[in-house]
């Protein structure tokens, strides 16, 4: 009994690991991945660039419905999403991936499970708590200064804030009753919240047994 559960753990270590990143729209998660890139050595998917990277590829069955899903903010179905995050992964050569905005729903996390789950380990969630009017200055000014983005606009901002509240905060509340979520305080500049986060990643990797 005991070697196959130390079997068991062995196979599981051997497995890419994987952190989910979640948290508000404009909470800082994709700022703080790119940190968290250069100082740990992950790589960085995220969903949302994933599905505009697939809208804009040219005779995608998908494209239009990506686009709609985006601009309303509403989440698109998992096996779009969790296709996209496998191919990714597979021609990744790494073996550490931070999964940035995804699962934000049940259908998410059901699809996730399905497909995924057991092929990964799932070391811990990293989820930014930031206020919501400072989030929406935030991606707002990113709109004002360019970015393309469909959903960087006041309209677009309600409805994915509405889908954050209804849908992807009792996802996160199911991990956490799994002891599984690392809060940050995602409120700061980005340097005060990467300190925050370092001590997040240092903690965790030097426990070894991942
Ligand atoms: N900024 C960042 N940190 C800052 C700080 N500490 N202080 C001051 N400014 C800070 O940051 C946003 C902006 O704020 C940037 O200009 C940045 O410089 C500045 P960013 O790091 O981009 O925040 P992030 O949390 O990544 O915000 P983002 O807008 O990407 O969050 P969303 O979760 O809304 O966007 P995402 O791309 O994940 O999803 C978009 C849509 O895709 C969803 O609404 C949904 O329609 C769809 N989607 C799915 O359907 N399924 C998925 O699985 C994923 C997405
Ligand atoms: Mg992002």
């Amino acid at each position: 009994m005991l070697s196959t559960i130390r079997t068991n753990k062995l196979l599981t270590t051997m497995l890419p690991k994987i952190v989910f990143v979640l948290g508000a729209p404009g909470s800082g998660k994709g700022t703080q991945c790119q940190n968290i890139v250069k100082e740990f050595g992950f790589d960085h998917l995220s969903a949302g660039d994933l599905l505009r990277a697939e809208r804009q590829t040219p005779g995608s069955p998908d494209g239009e419905l990506i686009e709609q899903h985006i601009k309303e903010g509403k989440i698109v179905p998992v096996e779009i999403t969790c296709r996209l995050i496998e191919k990714a992964m597979n021609v990744s050569k790494n073996d550490k991936f931070l999964i940035d905005g995804f699962p934000r729903n049940e259908d998410n996390l059901i699809g996730w499970n399905k497909q995924m789950s057991e092929k990964v380990q799932l070391l811990f969630v990293l989820f930014f708590e930031c206020d919501e009017k400072t989030c929406t200055e935030r991606c707002l000014s990113r709109g004002a200064a360019g970015s393309g983005r469909s959903d960087d606009n006041i309209e677009s901002l309600k409805k994915r804030f509405q889908t954050y509240q209804n849908d992807t905060l009792p996802i996160i509340n199911l991990y956490d009753e799994q002891g599984l979520v690392k809060r940050i305080d995602a409120n700061g500049s980005p340097s005060a919240v990467f300190d925050l986060v370092k001590v997040v990643f240092n903690d965790v990797l030097s426990k070894g047994d991942n």
